[in-house]
């Protein structure tokens, strides 16, 4: 099989039988798709006679959330499987191990992940994970030091950009996070019950500036190589690991926006936890743990990603005094502007999240979506002005009021 045809059950168990040295020749190998996300195909491929297991990760020429109406470009699952090795590269212990990549299938073969759940179920459970500060820190300040202008070679950088050109995705983006929001657009989702709260988004002139210019630098800040998606859906984890997946979303962008990307779904959590808490104290305890651990990320980032850069810089000119306290100040803004997108898109855009979404109690769902637009907007509005992480912390405080 050479040319595309998105797989059935049965041809996925058929081409993984062909992968050299992953299961005995001839025996039974089951198949299920398990794709539960907004564009791809997913098969858990399992030999059951020995427990040994993997994933085919398959892109489909159009959006599945949406339809064949949305086509989309298959180069994604190369970008995906590029990114993956380069992450895997940088932080071995933090991604899922690619087995093989076929980009004429757009098919992606990985490491099986069941033992870990997703993130953002973890975290509707009201799990905690002790190692995830340190882990994600660490994916974040690696990730992105390794591949921008501060850590590697400036010429392959540049090669790099072009390799990950990913404009179908880009454009997703620009639409979903950065456009749709902020206007009366079809693509839209709007609770009737917070029409009053989103219509005066499409109103506020001041906040429309400010996600122009975010979307500007999302648009033409090519500092490093993102994960491009990086919300708790695309982390599996259990206590004592964590794998960042699905970097489909991969190309060159502002580093702020993944880090952005990863408070911005705590925090809708957060907003969640006005019906996921079972009382006020546990309610206030787990609200603490979250902001707490967004704090923890961002110290522990800002020490990695400066220690890597006193290290192993690359650029003279970049070590010049007082660089490197400015350029980590711009980038707590961005993450401050890029985390309100991303949680403002995610209650009344196209693709929601279960954290508000699966809140069974009307009344606590729309206290849920109200802070997190409370929180998202006042991000985008402060963004050119933080100067401290503890500011986020008291934004999102002050929501509560
Ligand atoms: C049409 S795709 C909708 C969303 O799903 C992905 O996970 C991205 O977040 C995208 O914006
Ligand atoms: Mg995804």
């Amino acid at each position: 099989m050479s040319t595309y045809q998105a797989l059935s059950e049965a041809e996925a168990v058929a081409y993984a039988r062909k992968l050299p040295n992953l299961f005995q020749p001839d025996s039974e190998l089951t198949s299920q798709e398990i794709g539960d996300g907004n564009l791809n195909l997913v098969f858990h491929i399992v030999e059951p006679s020995t427990g040994k297991s993997i994933i085919l990760k398959q892109a489909l020429p159009y959006a599945k959330v949406v339809g064949e109406s949305w086509p989309l470009s298959l180069d994604r699952a190369r970008i995906e499987a590029e990114a993956l090795i380069i992450q895997g590269e940088l932080c071995p212990d933090l991604v899922p191990v690619v087995h093989a990549a076929e980009p004429e299938l757009a098919l992606t073969v990985m490491q099986d992940l069941s033992d870990h759940v997703i993130m953002r179920k973890g975290l509707i459970e009201g799990s905690r994970y002790p190692l995830f500060a340190e882990h994600i820190a660490r994916f974040l300040a690696h990730t992105l030091f390794y591949t921008s202008d501060l850590g590697m070679n400036q010429q392959e950088k540049k090669n790099r950009v072009k390799q990950f050109i990913n404009p179908d995705l880009c454009k997703i983006t620009e639409d979903l996070i950065f456009d749709d929001p902020y206007t009366d657009s079809p693509n839209n989702n709007v609770p009737p019950a917070i029409r009053d709260a989103v219509e005066a988004i499409w109103n506020d002139r001041e906040l429309h500036l400010e996600v122009a210019m975010l979307r500007e630098g999302f648009m033409t800040r090519a500092q490093a190589l993102l994960h491009g998606d990086l919300h708790t859906g695309s982390i599996f984890i259990k206590p004592d690991s964590t794998k960042v997946i699905d970097p489909e979303f991969a190309y060159y962008g502002p580093m702020g926006f993944d880090i952005g990307a990863v408070f911005a779904n705590l925090l809708l959590n957060y907003a969640g936890q006005e019906g996921w808490s079972k009382d006020e104290a546990s309610r206030a305890d787990y609200r603490g743990y979250l902001l707490g651990t967004i704090r923890d990320i961002w110290q522990r980032f800002e020490a990695e990603f400066r220690s890597l850069w006193n290290q192993y810089g690359v650029d003279r000119v970049f070590k010049t005094p007082g660089y490197q306290d400015l350029f980590m100040k711009r980038l707590l803004q961005d993450t401050f502007g890029y985390s309100g997108c991303k949680m403002v898109r995610r209650v009344h855009g196209l693709a929601q999240v279960a954290d508000i979404n699966q809140l069974q109690d009307e009344a606590a769902k729309e206290r849920a979506q109200r802070i997190a637009l409370g929180i998202g907007t006042s991000l985008i509005k402060f963004n050119r002005r933080a100067e401290s992480i503890d500011q986020l912390l008291e934004i999102a405080g002050k929501a509560m009021k």
